[in-house]
């Protein structure tokens, strides 16, 4: 099956109506197509600088313009990254993910960030950072220095954007991702379910994801963690079945995609998250906490793993590696 960039609503409507069992079904033939259906993509998160932010998402514990009680932390040392990482490569991840409450990195910042990403690619993990909105010459300047992915999310449709966010546009994220992808790097962009949004709201962001030039090859698929003090601390708590429906389109409209278990999963049982698995997703966040809110945690991660028989996949090797391989054969 070819990848399609031309999909319309009508088409994800009616694949996202489908009664549940026909929908994960589908989703999981199109996912064993394309993917060993045992095998878990496993990223680490470290917050690089937490809180302070002077943008108004309305979902965020690190916006300053709530009070959500976050103990904000100036950006950390790149020694401090480095050791997190060791750890990250220690515990079985393969990529690991940098993120700074910021609207965009200074120019004052990019030379701690950049040092940061030739760090931790040394170790032989593939690099992400999510740092909000970047220019054309930063994202080339990333992107020398060794960074594979950039997280930056849609978050939701462009219709119900506005009750979200109001402090960056629809269209200044689609400019960030453009600018991402010029540089030749990986896009890595989703959004959130459980924001208040209604079922064409999904169908929206996962149409503009789906009808970008190129697939994001990573799609985190959040599900709302309510933050005490954010105006959408109270939103009524959205069914799990809708988050499972959204991950089984993604999976089919973006069939070479790694689709991401994100935030949301602490709360979930296991069999939902299995359900997520059964549904096509095969990647997720491991370790004990996100940016600032907490996750799984390893240990049940690893038992999840082993009830479920899933393995982690191998971080690639790094080029020094590669080349004593080939001196030793
Ligand atoms: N500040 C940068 C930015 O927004 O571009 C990077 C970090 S930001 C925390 C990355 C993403 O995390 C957001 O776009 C949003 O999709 C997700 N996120 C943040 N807070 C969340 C929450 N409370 N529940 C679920 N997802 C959340
Ligand atoms: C993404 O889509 N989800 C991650 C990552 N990209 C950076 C962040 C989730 C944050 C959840 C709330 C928190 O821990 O602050
Ligand atoms: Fe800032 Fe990112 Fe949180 Fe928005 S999601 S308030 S940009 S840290």
């Amino acid at each position: 099956m070819t990848v399609r960039n031309d999909w319309t609503r009508e088409e994800i409507q009616a694949l996202y109506e489908q009664p549940f069992l026909d929908l994960v079904f589908q989703a999981q033939q199109t996912h064993r197509q394309h993917f060993d259906a045992n095998t878990i993509q496993v990223s680490t998160l470290l917050s690089i600088k937490t809180g302070k932010c002077p943008e108004d998402c309305k979902y965020c514990s690190q916006s300053a313009r709530y009070d959500s009680k976050l103990e904000a932390e100036k950006r950390i040392a790149v020694d401090k990254v480095i050791r997190e990482a060791k750890e990250a490569l220690e515990s079985g991840s393969s990529r690991f993910c940098m993120g700074a409450a910021w609207r965009n990195p200074h120019e004052r910042d990019m030379p701690y960030v950049l040092e940061m990403v030739r760090e931790v690619k040394a170790l032989g993990l593939e690099t992400c950072m999510t740092l909000g909105m970047l220019n054309q010459s930063q994202a080339e300047r990333l992107h020398e220095a060794g960074l594979d992915y950039y997280n930056h999310n849609l978050d939701t449709s462009r219709e119900y954007y506005p009750n979200v966010i109001s402090t960056r546009t629809y269209d200044d994220r689609l400019n960030t991702l453009d600018h991402v992808r010029n540089a030749g790097m990986k896009v890595c962009s989703g959004g959130i379910v459980g924001l208040g949004e209604n079922q064409n709201d999904r169908i929206g962001l996962l149409l503009e994801l789906a009808t970008l030039a190129v697939h994001p090859e990573s799609v985190p698929i959040n599900m709302l963690v309510p933050i005490e003090g954010t105006p959408l601390a109270d939103v009524e708590k959205l069914d799990v079945t809708e988050w499972i429906r959204t991950i089984a389109v993604a999976r089919i409209i973006m069939p070479k995609s790694y689709i991401r278990l994100s935030a949301g999963r602490e709360s979930l049982s296991d069999s939902d998250q299995a359900l997520a698995f059964m549904a096509g997703a095969n990647s997720l966040f491991s370790g004990e906490k996100l940016l600032t809110t907490p996750n799984a945690g390893d240990g049940r991660d690893k038992q999840l793993f082993n009830k479920l028989g899933l393995t982690a996949e191998k971080a690639k090797p790094t080029v020094a590696e590669l080349s004593i391989d080939a001196m030793a054969s």
